[in-house]
């Protein structure tokens, strides 16, 4: 019978034996910055007494705000040693998104730089800023490196993260230590087969739980070594990046595989020659990106389907097992359904709505009763919004069952965009949709004028207007490609906007 009173606390086992067998192996390689395995336990016990200095309860919430760095780490396991429960966030966000995380997840600590976004947010609650590029590293010089561990047990939570939705705020993610060492102990092992030789490298970030998982749990669970790149992922830093740090393992999403493809463009050069794995997850993987990066770089992608609320990877491409245009199969720890709206299982070849089953997936979204109840149903089985097919085993994107867009890996909603476009004087209604380009979803916008503007003769400068309308209030993942002006929106007898017309 498994303990479930035993002392389990995923920091410590992340951290410890790897201290014990492997002091002075490299763990993080970061520009020309090298933390030894050593030193990374040291700088966590030194920020979990940062914590306690700060008086900060167990449980409480820590927000991480940082790029990818060794401080990430420090912040954020150092947190999870101490008790207190994480929450890394997304860097492109505004000012008033980071006011809504912090009141949301009422955090004690964020942890960011001096000239961030976040650090400009007004908290209404007492919340002790604590700054990397500032006083932080200096706190920590002073701060003892011995750190006892919080007695959490397996199943208690051990952070946060967050997950946008359609429409609403952005819904807190709380998982348990044991998630992080599922996801490790299944995908990292039976699909990569993580061993400590490898040097992995996440071109998605680690505020994702893509990028958390690729760049934290998995190499630190089987004493791997990982490369940080703390700039934006532009293929010039991915590249050299590349280059400089022979990593074995690749994780990125389908954009940046185009983009990495279109600046390698004819050179016979193959910066990849290390790597003998390449993953794609946040979106479907075009099959034609998986063509050309096998022409290029000799090596096949492994596209899999994960989710923040799975915390990794469920279903999955293997070695020597792959569908390009399927999402693969499951991945062992894990189970998965094709369902109808009654919940009956759907014959092979027919589309249904995706279900799931394991250990990392979250017991519940923090504070969200009416969704937890759509989205966590019977069983333990979690609805992931998504709509697939079977065919021998093998899982099929259909794409989404709601009207969220995912954009270069990372969720987009249209409602969000919409209410920006109404704004503009020029504007009365407005729908925001995916369209392909080359294989992708890119978001644009269909909007219907106000009576003073429709026989304005320059269409083409309003257009630009509202594009620039749009871009200087999202960040720039939220931007549109275009928008077009269209005499009337499609909509139900309700007067509903339906978004799935103007798709086609
Ligand atoms: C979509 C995919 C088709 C799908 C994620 C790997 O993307 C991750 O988490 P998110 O919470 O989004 C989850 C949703 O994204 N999706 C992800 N991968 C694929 N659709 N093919 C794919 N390969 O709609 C899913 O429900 O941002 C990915 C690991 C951890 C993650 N959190």
């Amino acid at each position: 019978m498994e303990n479930k009173t035993e002392v389990f606390n995923i920091a410590s086992e992340l951290l410890e034996k790897n201290a014990k067998y492997r002091k002075d192996k490299v763990a993080i390689y970061c520009g020309n910055k090298r933390v030894t395995y050593g030193e990374l336990l040291e700088n966590v016990n030194k920020f979990a007494n940062i914590l306690a200095e700060l008086n900060i309860s167990p449980k409480e919430r820590v927000m991480i705000h940082l790029s990818d760095t060794p401080m990430f780490f420090y912040a954020f396991l150092g947190s999870i040693k101490y008790g207190a429960w994480p929450v890394p966030v997304n860097t492109m966000l505004n000012e008033e998104d980071y006011e809504y995380l912090l009141s949301d997840s009422e955090a004690r600590v964020l942890v960011t730089d001096k000239n961030s976004k976040a650090a400009k947010a007004k908290i209404n609650h007492l919340c002790y800023k604590l700054y990397a590029d500032d006083f932080l590293p200096y706190y920590l010089q002073k701060a003892s490196s011995e750190a006892k561990t919080y007695p959490s047990k397996k199943e208690d939570i051990a952070f946060w993260l967050y997950s946008s939705g359609s429409t609403g705020k952005p819904k807190g993610v709380p998982h348990r230590h044991i998630d992080m060492a599922h996801s490790a102990d299944n995908y990292a092992l039976s699909v990569l087969g993580l061993t400590q030789d490898d040097i992995c490298f996440s071109v998605s970030k680690l505020f994702f739980a893509y990028g958390l998982g690729n760049g934290l749990a998995f190499p630190l669970r089987h004493g791997a070594s990982v490369v940080l790149l703390s700039q934006p992922p532009s293929p010039e830093n991915v590249i050299d990046t590349v280059k400089t740090f022979k990593p074995t393992v690749f994780f990125g999403v389908p954009t940046q595989y185009n983009s990495v493809l279109k600046r390698m463009g004819d050179s016979e050069e193959n910066p990849f020659k290390s790597v003998r794995i390449c993953v794609s997850a946040g979106e479907a993987l075009p099959p034609e990106i998986f063509k050309k990066w096998k022409e290029k770089t000799g090596l096949e992608i492994l596209d899999g389907i994960g989710s923040t609320e799975a915390l990794h990877i469920f279903i999955s491409n293997r070695k020597g097992d792959i569908r390009p245009g399927a999402s693969g199969r499951v991945v062992p720890g894990y189970e998965a359904k094709v369902i109808d709206e009654d919940g009956n299982e759907m014959p092979e070849g027919e589309a249904g709505h995706l279900i799931i089953r394991g250990e990392s997936v979250t017991k519940g979204y923090w504070n969200r009763p009416k969704d937890n109840q759509e989205k966590f149903l019977e069983g333990g089985w979690f609805k992931t919004g998504d709509m697939y097919s079977t065919i021998d085993g093998y899982f099929v994107y259909q794409g989404r069952g709601d009207d969220m867009l995912k954009v270069g890996g990372i969720w987009v909603s249209p409602v969000e965009i919409e209410n920006v476009l109404v704004q503009h004087p020029a504007v009365s209604e407005a729908a925001v949709v995916g369209h392909e380009v080359e294989g992708l979803v890119k978001a644009f916008g269909y909007v219907s004028l106000n009576e003073d503007f429709k026989d304005r003769s320059e269409k083409d400068s309003l257009t630009e207007e509202i594009l620039q309308f749009v871009s200087e209030r999202l960040p720039k993942y939220k931007w549109l490609r275009d928008v077009y002006m269209v005499e009337e929106l499609p909509k139900t007898a309700t007067g509903k906007i339906q978004r799935f017309k103007l798709r086609k």
